[in-house]
């Protein structure tokens, strides 16, 4: 094992521009994923933590509104400055606690929120755009305080998502990290009193789901709650809400198709293809995890999806040949687990990887798994299994394969791959997802991003996911 870098627990709270200590002494312990030890503890916090998080959210939700679009977009420039010069921390923070390959880190789970953020600090200027309609001024709004509910898979990441567009938007925020990947949130916390926002305007409330979570999500003085995570806690979360009519965003599971028609590149259709499913260890939620491939061309396909799969080097996170780390926990890797003894229970054929694969005997490992033969209707084709696992289908048509990707309960995201552009627009369009990429086209983070279906309500990310975070007045005069 290389050498780690020290981490510490953290016992405090972040409460109204300060460190605080939590109500009771309950802690929650943060396990490092490869060596299987823990990290140390933070505060489990409880529903008093939660009232006093609100009441600082409140207090500071009119200053911080009324404040001038360019003097919110400034603070958020500080706060992008100081989360900026923290970038080495987080990187091996989340190679820590949650096992991303440091590397991957450094680009993915560092790299992106910082570019998020800025996107912020661009747009926070553009808020109060009107509109006339007739003889009406439409303005745009902040909705209030704000409830950031987060999973573990990119921890900072799902985190800035929405602080980013709440705080440029006028919201103030309590933030409830995982309970899995909360030191790596503790790092933005340190950058926002470092930055000086203002008092109460960002707060930090660690804890468990049903504990802190679910207390936000029914806190009668909270106005919106978004939520990333698992679809079932966000149903709950949205039956919470529902009691008092408070908006809700949610950002949930995805079963993410990658349709390789016939006449496409298929050594890279299938390189990108397998990459992105393994990414962060096949715990993304817009994971390409069903491979659509022309019935012609199934064979190759899962010859080359083979090979590039076992080309994944498992191993620490620290060590610069590692291209694959644990999965974030035990019950995780239990979970997934499960999904292959069922997929293989259903028929399906395991080409690389699977159950019976060498990982290191210590952390949370599952090999990289390439699954052929698969059903588009078994389990391991409509759930979402969040680990290394690819699932190829075969297909006999255009519109089969438009069937087969749209054959899910999630929504999110996809891929279509082939040589002629205005077949791949045409295919894209008839996705039922929230997003499509052609040709492995480069991420967008102005684009809106989220689900349809049981993937979500709303949209994250740019101008639509800001928008999210406002309500329109209509002035008619
Ligand atoms: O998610 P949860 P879990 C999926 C993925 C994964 C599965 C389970 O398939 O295997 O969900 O992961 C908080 N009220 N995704 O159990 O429970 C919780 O503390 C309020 C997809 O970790 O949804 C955490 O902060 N909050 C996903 C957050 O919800 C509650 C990312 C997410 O945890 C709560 C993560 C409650 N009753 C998992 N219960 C994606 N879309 O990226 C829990 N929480």
């Amino acid at each position: 094992m290389t050498d780690r870098p020290h981490l510490a627990g953290r016992d405090r709270l972040y409460l109204d521009g300060g460190w605080v200590a939590p109500a009771g002494a309950d802690a929650i312990e943060v396990t490092d994923p490869t060596t299987e030890e823990v990290i140390g503890t933070v505060p489990a916090g409880g529903p008093a933590d939660v009232d006093a998080a609100v009441a600082a959210a409140r207090a500071a939700f009119e200053p911080w509104a009324s404040l001038a679009p360019a003097q919110r977009a400034e603070h958020l420039s500080r706060l992008l400055a100081a989360l900026s010069a923290r970038a080495d921390v987080v990187a091996t923070t989340v190679a820590r606690e949650l096992g991303t390959p440091l590397k991957v880190a450094e680009r993915v789970q560092a790299g992106l929120p910082l570019v998020v953020l800025r996107s912020y600090v661009t747009l926070a200027a553009t808020v109060d755009a009107t509109e006339t309609v007739r003889n009406s001024l439409v303005v745009r709004e902040p909705v209030g305080v704000v409830a950031a509910i987060t999973p573990w898979n990119y921890p900072l990441h799902q985190i800035v998502a929405k602080v980013g567009a709440a705080l440029a938007a006028g919201c103030t925020v309590v933030v409830k990290p995982a309970e899995l990947t909360p030191l790596t949130a503790y790092l933005l916390f340190d950058a926002a009193h470092e930055a000086g926002l203002p008092p109460g305007v960002l707060n930090l409330v660690t804890g468990t789901g049903p504990v802190v979570g679910a207390a936000l999500a029914a806190h009668p003085d909270v106005d919106m709650v978004s939520f990333t995570g698992s679809t079932a806690t966000g149903a709950q979360i949205s039956r919470a809400a529902a009691d008092r009519i408070a908006r809700v965003a949610l950002e949930l599971g995805g079963k993410s198709a990658n349709v390789i028609l016939d006449d496409a590149d298929l050594t890279a259709a299938v390189k990108v293809g397998v990459g992105n499913c393994l990414l962060n260890s096949g715990q993304t939620c817009t994971a390409w995890t069903r491979m659509l491939v022309h019935r012609s061309r199934y064979d190759e396909a899962v010859a080359l999806a083979a090979a590039a799969a076992s080309g994944y080097r498992l191993g620490d996170p620290f060590d610069d040949a590692t291209r694959l780390g644990p999965l974030v926990s035990a019950g995780q890797r239990e979970r997934v687990r499960g999904y292959l003894a069922k997929g293989v229970a259903d028929g399906a054929r395991v080409v690389t990887g699977g159950l019976d694969a060498d990982v290191p005997s210590t952390g949370y490992f599952v090999a990289p798994t390439v699954l052929a033969d698969v059903e588009p209707d078994s389990v391991v084709a409509q759930e979402e299994i969040f680990g290394p696992v690819l699932s190829v289908i075969a297909y006999d048509d255009e519109d089969e394969a438009v069937a087969i990707a749209n054959n899910s309960r999630y929504g999110l995201a996809g891929a279509v791959w082939s040589g002629d552009p205005d077949r791949a627009l045409r295919v894209a369009r008839r996705l039922r997802t929230g997003a499509v990429d052609i040709n492995g086209a480069a991420f967008n983070p102005l684009a809106p991003f989220g689900g349809y279906k049981q993937s979500g309500l709303g949209r994250e990310l740019g101008a639509h996911g800001l928008a999210e975070f406002q309500q329109l007045k209509a002035i008619q005069q």
